[in-house]
């Protein structure tokens, strides 16, 4: 390219308005016309030419038609008209951050990866966090899993681990993917639901699908209604190998660890996060790396030998299992710090492409059947998508380690390879690239004898003993949660013979879960517990399944809606808002007018936010400093009463000072350990920190 092409990073809108020599309004439209100056570079065609007007059409008389000449029009257009690429089959709603992996602890021995052995380097990855139901444009916070993707590119080549915040998966064999991914997404003939598992299709699916059950808990606790996505785990699913100098091979599987412990939302306010925010965690994710903040995770592995699979009592190469920590501990060997956004959504979060099939010397694939069709999967999926074999050479997929190959041409080759050579042996040229066999990738040598055909081992075919697990690891009100999730889904099922077949399955899991489940869909005769190929083992329960078991009281990387009126005393809320800050959350000021409120002393406090589009669902915790006069107002604005309401039935800390007692009255708030006085602040800060959950009960009926 001979000139560049500006790259403006948005400037305020004032300063663009003002910057640059405006010539003249351009007439009939009356839009400023706005001319290159000292700070703007001249505006380009994609070939260089200057453009000298980027406002009018060429026409053939100020009234007459636009000219076919206008080859300036054209290429503008025509680019617009292919500005979109196929979007993802599934997990096309994503966002992504840039950061480091940084090895705390060496797995020497164990592999001979660079990323996994040398500590304290720092590899640059690219992360991708999706819902994968909804098309690209659907809302963030469907009941959904998220993927949890990371590119690192390490000085061996790429190694993507493209994973779930859930450790397990739907199916076993790659062969039904495509059948799951249609029961979930939209109904073909009608074109809805979007970005739901709520409907008819899906539930026949899972029904018809026994081993789905371990994911059917997965999915209907709060793992798939994350507070951010800085806020949840990562799994690597499968079981992968380390080969180390010597060839021998050590299973494994990953885990992310999020540093602010693990939060969800509860499922009334998710539904209403929806209308509030459709890019509620993009949002954020956005806000708070621009703003500086960290988003960090533990890197873990679950390391075991093929002796110590032979005695698990599941097969670790199902991915329908997850092999408990207290089966095989956790180690956590380095960390994951996502700092900085992207400069383009569409060239980076929406061009990266995953693989899991990209791997580095020292990390081998197992044979779980779900992973071996991935394999495949990803890299065809880019092709489609991204239009081209040299995918790779996009900036974003673009080793960052040296790279010689033999590969040329193709649609889009951005590269000049030089020479005649082009081949692999050859003669002809003294430094072309050649396979290194000391250095390079090499498979695990296993032996694979054994009749081939369309099978499925035997050890496979326990579907339910990990589901009750899973169950019997709960709190009692994520056992409620999980029960009202699935009365909440099948009550969307239109048929009832499904609507049984998934109360069969769920009396195997759990007799008592089974009859809740009934008793939430008003069923009149409870049909018969669904008949298992194996018997179902009673494992014991795993505390690290549980969220609210492992909570972390923190308030930091969470956020406080402030609600203000003219009246409001300043002195309040800034004490509220210096102890917030102090624990590292972040502090909205909410107001009738985006404006600001008039406070008590005469000054003006600006807001954050207009109430009407600020409900308190965008908030972890909310504090209401409002005179008695402005207290009685909004006790008569359904966005505030909402506002107040919503916060209390979503077991969320709430403060208040005096003024703001008309207003808790009309809301319904009762007295309770969450509900504290403005100048409490300690125990506001404290109580923020988590959901109160023993409010629960008194303000909705679970299953
Ligand atoms: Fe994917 N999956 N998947 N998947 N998957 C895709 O690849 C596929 C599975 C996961 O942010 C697609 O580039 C098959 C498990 C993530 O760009 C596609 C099977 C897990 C992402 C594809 C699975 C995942 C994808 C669509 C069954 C967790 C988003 C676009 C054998 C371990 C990556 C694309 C991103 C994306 C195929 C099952 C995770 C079609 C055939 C299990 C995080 O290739």
């Amino acid at each position: 390219m001979k000139k560049p092409v500006p790259t403006a990073s948005h400037p305020p809108a004032t300063r663009a308005r003002a910057a640059g020599t405006t010539d003249a309004l351009t007439g009939n439209g009356g839009e400023l016309h706005q001319q290159a100056g000292p700070d703007h570079a001249p505006l380009t065609t994609q070939q260089g030419l200057v453009v000298g007007d980027n406002q009018n059409s060429l026409r053939a008389h100020p009234q007459g038609p636009t000219l076919l000449e206008d080859f300036i029009l054209r290429e503008k257009i025509t680019h617009f008209d292919h500005e979109r690429i196929p979007e993802r089959v599934v997990h096309a709603r994503g966002s992504g951050a840039h950061g480091f992996f940084e090895l705390t602890h060496s797995l020497e021995g164990v592999t001979k990866a660079q990323v996994l052995t040398e500590v304290g380097v720092k590899t640059p990855v690219f992360a991708r966090m999706s819902t994968v139901a909804g098309g690209s444009g659907s809302v963030d916070t469907p009941r959904d899993v998220r993927g949890f993707a990371i590119k690192l590119y390490t000085p061996q080549g790429n190694w993507d681990i493209v994973g779930n915040n859930i450790p397990v998966f739907f199916i076993q064999d790659a062969i039904k993917f495509p059948d799951l991914v249609h029961a979930v997404k939209m109904e073909p003939d009608r074109g809805f639901p979007q970005a739901a598992s709520a409907h008819d299709t899906f539930w026949d699916f899972i029904a018809l699908t026994p081993e789905s059950m371990h994911m059917v808990m997965w999915i209907m606790s709060d793992r798939t209604l994350p507070r951010s996505l800085r806020m949840i785990e990562g799994f690597g699913v499968h079981s992968f190998r380390l080969l180390n100098a010597a060839g021998e091979s050590t299973f494994v599987k990953f885990h992310w660890r999020p540093r602010l412990g693990l939060q969800s939302t509860v499922w009334n306010e998710t539904v209403k996060i929806a209308g509030a925010d459709n890019d509620f965690h993009r949002r954020e994710l956005f806000d708070v790396i621009s703003a500086g903040e960290v988003a960090e995770w533990e890197f873990g592995v679950q390391l075991f030998t093929q002796a110590e699979a032979d005695r698990f009592p599941f097969n670790h190469l199902d991915a329908t299992k997850l092999i408990p920590e207290e089966l095989v501990p956790l180690q956590v060997i380095g960390r994951l710090m996502l700092d900085r956004w992207p400069d383009n959504f569409f060239a980076e979060t929406e061009q990266v492409a995953f693989c899991p099939s990209h791997l580095v010397p020292g990390i081998d694939f197992s044979n779980d059947p779900l992973l071996q069709g991935r394999l495949f999967s990803y890299l065809d999926t880019q092709l489609s998508r991204l239009g081209s074999a040299n995918f790779a050479q996009l900036p974003i997929n673009a080793p960052q380690c040296p790279m010689a190959h033999q590969q040329r041409d193709g649609h889009m080759q951005m590269a000049r390879p030089a020479g005649r050579v082009a081949y692999e042996p050859n003669t002809l040229s003294a430094d072309a690239p050649r396979s290194d066999r000391a250095t390079g990738f090499s498979s695990v040598a296993i032996n694979e004898g054994g009749d081939r055909g369309r099978l499925r081992d035997g050890s496979f075919a326990d579907h339910y003993s990990q589901a009750r697990q899973f169950w019997i690891s709960q709190t009692p009100p994520e056992q409620a949660h999980l029960a009202s999730a699935l009365v909440f889904e099948l009550s969307k099922v239109e048929h009832p013979p499904i609507r049984a077949a998934m109360v069969s399955h769920l009396l195997v899991i759990d007799p008592g879960l089974g009859q809740r489940v009934a008793n939430g869909l008003g069923m009149d005769t409870r049909p018969p517990p669904a008949t298992p190929a194996q018997k179902v083992k009673d494992l014991p329960p795993s505390a690290a399944l549980s969220i609210i078991g492992n909570a972390k009281p923190l308030l930091e990387g969470r956020c406080v809606g402030i609600l203000v009126h003219d009246g409001s005393d300043g002195a309040a809320i800034a004490a509220l808002k210096k102890a917030v800050l102090a624990t590292g959350a972040r502090v909205k000021i909410v107001a009738p007018k985006v404006g600001g409120a008039t406070l008590a002393d005469g000054r003006k406090l600006p807001a954050d936010a207009q109430l009407a589009g600020a409900p308190s669902v965008l908030f972890d915790a909310v504090a209401l400093v409002l005179s008695a006069e402005a207290g009685k107002a909004l006790s008569r604005e359904a966005a505030a009463v909402d506002f107040v309401r919503d916060a209390f039935c979503h077991l969320k800390a709430i403060a208040a000072d005096a003024g703001a007692q008309a207003l808790l009255d009309v809301a319904g708030v009762m007295p309770d350990a969450g509900v504290l006085g403005a100048d409490d602040l300690r125990a506001f800060v404290e109580a923020a920190a988590t959901r109160q959950w023993d409010r629960e009960p008194r303000v909705c009926t679970l299953a």
